[in-house]
């Protein structure tokens, strides 16, 4: 690696950092004893071929015991909480049984997955309690870390904080030749940070906690593990850091300033390794970063901080040395050239609390927002129209497509925004300008990943057709789904209460 800068800049516009909302929640020093963090198990494929892996996907209700006392009423795929991790190998076709043996409706989306959009996983395609379903794809898309989460409209924000959330690890032979650590549970692992509050009898209250800006609750919890510890037993360590929180953004740096290189961002390898001493993350965004811990000696306790809180310690054992280097070069960008013919598309994101809306609008199930075709590549220029002094980072995702950063406000984007994303933090008065190309037909969302703010109608959906094969897409509706809802809890549907509602209904507008 010749690019030897450091990079010790957090970049995102500190004005607009979640720590001066009004109503920020910060994160307390726990005081539970260290606990040794879950890594969550490889799920087992049910069977897999030289060309085919068949899973099975459980969404389910359990209890786990996260804090001393009364375990916690929890949701997970295949296990209580969380889930297990998700294997796809490039180049292979996928079947994945999507099983609903929770108590109401859901969605699986899998967030960073090439595929249309009747397997993404959008609102339109609830799985009701007692169902289930196939679904049928071929993995071809680099090696990243991806995620698995429910994304029922107006709800997704409530099941996310229930506990259904996952890691996706893609594979492809191009990533397995580096000299990376990829050793799964070991020195290779999956880095789920999350914050909650826990009420009496450690219960979780999404509705007690509820905030249209994004709940957040005060305690850090890591892969479900409150106040964790990893044993390090290799020199390098490779993290897969997924911000999997409702709102919190995480502001993360080591003890000793420990620098530390990101090798991959959402959707694939970056370009080039890229070394920091800090790194945002915004809601659903991805960074995989390997930590070098050679000038530690066994008995050493390395501390990973969030903002000036201690979140999870790395305590170092014996380790062989490992000096490999890596090359200058990850990945290769290979995507569609922009001409000045390229059609721009502005969007619009706006607001604050209950009065989120992009282009002025909140979602509507059955309204198409966008259309763009197959194959066609069209300059997004995303603005975020909130005030620069009380105005926060909304964090834009894509579903169906990665993009390229081409600039912020006409600048270079941060050093670590090359290669595939489908997640960016747009600061307050600035527009971001993505290259987006779809390779998929289907319905698709793009919304503010802050879980409210989606609920609460900063979103939008888009139409992509595939001009060889023409399709109709079938609309959900948003009463349908509320009906469900209602039913499944067993109350009046003027009785139901979902997050994202009373945004819509302080606005005036129907849902
Ligand atoms: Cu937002």
């Amino acid at each position: 690696m010749s690019n030897q800068q450091v990079y010790n800049d957090y970049f995102f516009y500190e004005p607009a950092f979640n720590t001066h909302d009004g109503g920020y929640v910060p994160l307390e020093v726990s005081d539970v004893a260290p606990q040794k963090l879950r890594v969550p198990e490889l799920l087992k494929p049910d069977r897999e071929t030289d060309t085919d892996m068949y899973y099975t996907v459980i969404a389910q209700a359990g209890e786990t015991n996260i804090l001393p006392g009364k375990p916690t009423k929890t949701w997970g795929y295949n296990q209580s909480l969380l889930g297990k991790t998700i294997l796809f190998k490039r180049g292979k076709n996928i079947h994945v049984t999507v099983k609903n043996e929770l108590p109401e409706l859901t969605t699986y989306h899998w967030h960073g997955l090439s595929v249309s959009g009747d397997i993404d996983g959008g609102c339109h395609t609830p799985v009701y309690p007692g169902e289930s379903k196939v679904l049928n794809f071929k993995c071809d898309q680099p090696a990243a870390t991806l995620w698995l989460h429910a994304h029922p409209c107006p709800s997704t924000a409530e099941q996310v904080w229930h506990g259904l959330a996952t890691a996706v690890v893609v594979k492809d032979e191009h990533e397995a030749i580096l000299p990376l650590p990829r050793n799964y549970g070991v020195d290779d692992i999956p880095v789920i940070l999350q914050d909650r509050r826990f009420h009496e009898d450690n219960q979780w209250d999404y509705h007690a906690d509820y905030d249209p800006d994004g709940v957040q609750g005060p305690t850090a919890m890591i892969n479900g593990t409150i106040n964790p510890y990893f044993d390090v037993t290799t020199q390098k360590l490779r993290l897969r850091l997924l911000d999997g929180a409702n709102r919190r953004e995480w502001r993360l740096h080591f003890s000793d300033d420990l620098k530390f290189t990101q090798i991959a961002g959402d959707g694939s390898l970056l370009t080039h390794p890229v070394q920091f001493t800090h790194l945002m993350l915004t809601c659903a965004e991805r960074a995989e970063i390997v930590v070098d811990f050679s000038g530690y000696k066994p008995g050493d306790d390395v501390i990973l901080y969030s903002d000036d809180v201690p979140i999870m310690h790395f305590r170092i054992h014996e380790f062989e040395k490992d000096d490999s280097k890596l090359p200058d070069t990850l990945f290769t960008m290979d995507t569609p050239a922009v001409t000045k013919n390229t059609p721009v598309h502005h969007i619009v994101m706006s607001g604050m609390d209950e009065e989120v809306a992009i282009d002025d609008k909140k979602f509507n199930m059955e309204r198409i927002d966008a259309k763009q075709e197959m194959g066609s590549c069209e300059i997004w220029e995303v603005t975020n129209t909130n005030d620069c002094e009380g105005g926060m980072v909304h964090p834009y995702h894509m579903h169906g497509c990665f993009f390229e950063v081409l600039d912020r406000d006409g600048k270079k984007p941060y050093p670590n925004e090359t290669g595939l994303k489908d997640t960016i933090g747009i600061n307050p008065n600035e527009t971001v300008r993505l290259k987006v190309w779809f390779d998929h037909p289907g319905i698709f969302m793009y919304h503010c990943h802050i879980i409210e703010h989606e609920d609460g109608g900063m979103m939008a959906q888009i139409q992509v057709d595939d001009p060889k094969h023409p399709q109709k897409f079938h609309l959900m509706d948003m009463d349908t789904l509320m009906n469900a809802f209602a039913k499944e809890r067993g109350v009046a549907v003027e009785d139901l209460h979902l997050g994202g509602m009373s945004c819509y209904d302080k606005m005036n507008m129907k849902m």
